[in-house]
């Protein structure tokens, strides 16, 4: 019998190969891609995404686990593709302009796929013109911002104001280092999140 907690724990340990039989296992047993997706997969970033917030783990571990996701989602897509398993919703990723820092952001992309999202990543050094385009193109339900840089925040505002000129209703959302709750009430971002873990909680919950 298939042991999605084992396919968990696997991820969880960053034992990619593992992962990537115990996906194969599974499916040959006849276990649903979508079962395999949320009990296995998804079931070992969220315990991972637990312990980072927790500061129990840290960058390196994540990077890891993300890894084995990935071998993981490899082995899934096609026949998730099959089974006709929609992503919980999308979401378009990037770092503003002027800004070249991803770590931070790659890790919020990390954990968003982790929690069953698609994501449209759209790189370092963004224009807002870029983020309106890559939200209309994709029809994501939420844009998210990164910022390293102080001089580079106030790019989040603009970002904001030009999805609301161009009529699209993709829902905002930032973060960051020198990013803070006060700053996303102050130019009227709908979401905020202090690390990666609650950026794929803030999505969801703006996802609905
Ligand atoms: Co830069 N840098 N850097 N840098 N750099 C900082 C940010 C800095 C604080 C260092 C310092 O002076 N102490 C400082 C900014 C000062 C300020 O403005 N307040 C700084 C500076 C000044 C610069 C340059 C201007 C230096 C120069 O050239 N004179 C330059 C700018 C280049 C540019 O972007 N235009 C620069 C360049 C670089 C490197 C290229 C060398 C490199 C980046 C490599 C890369 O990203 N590929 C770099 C690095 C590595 C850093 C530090 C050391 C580490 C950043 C990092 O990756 N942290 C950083 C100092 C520091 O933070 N200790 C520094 C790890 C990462 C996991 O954390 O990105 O915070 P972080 O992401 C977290 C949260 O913030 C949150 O979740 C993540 C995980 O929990 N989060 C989100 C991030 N995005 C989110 C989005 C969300 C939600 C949460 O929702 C959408």
């Amino acid at each position: 019998m298939a042991d999605l907690q084992a396919l968990a724990d696997a991820l969880i340990k960053g034992d990619r190969n593992k992962v990537s039989e115990l996906v194969e296992a599974a499916l040959s047993e006849g276990v649903g891609p979508k079962d395999v997706l949320e009990q296995g997969l998804i079931a070992g970033m969220n315990v991972i995404g637990k312990r980072f917030k927790a500061n129990e783990v840290y960058v390196p571990e994540v990077l890891i686990a993300a890894r084995a996701m990935h071998a993981g989602l490899d082995v899934l897509q096609p026949k998730l593709v099959e089974a006709g398993v929609e992503p919980v919703g999308s979401v378009v990723i990037g770092t503003v302009k002027g800004d070249l820092h991803d770590i931070g952001k790659n890790l919020v992309g990390m954990m968003f796929t982790g929690a069953g999202l698609k994501v449209v990543d759209v790189g370092t050094d963004v224009s807002p013109e870029k983020f309106v385009e890559a939200c209309k193109e994709s029809g994501a339900g939420v844009c998210a911002m990164s910022a390293l840089l102080t001089t580079t925040m106030p790019q989040m505002s603009e970002i904001v104001k030009a999805i609301k000129d161009a009529g699209v209703s993709t829902k905002t959302m930032i973060g960051g280092a020198p990013v803070t709750q006060n700053y996303a009430d102050e130019i009227g971002a709908d979401g905020y999140a202090a690390d990666a873990a609650s950026a794929a909680e803030v999505a969801l919950t703006l996802l609905g």
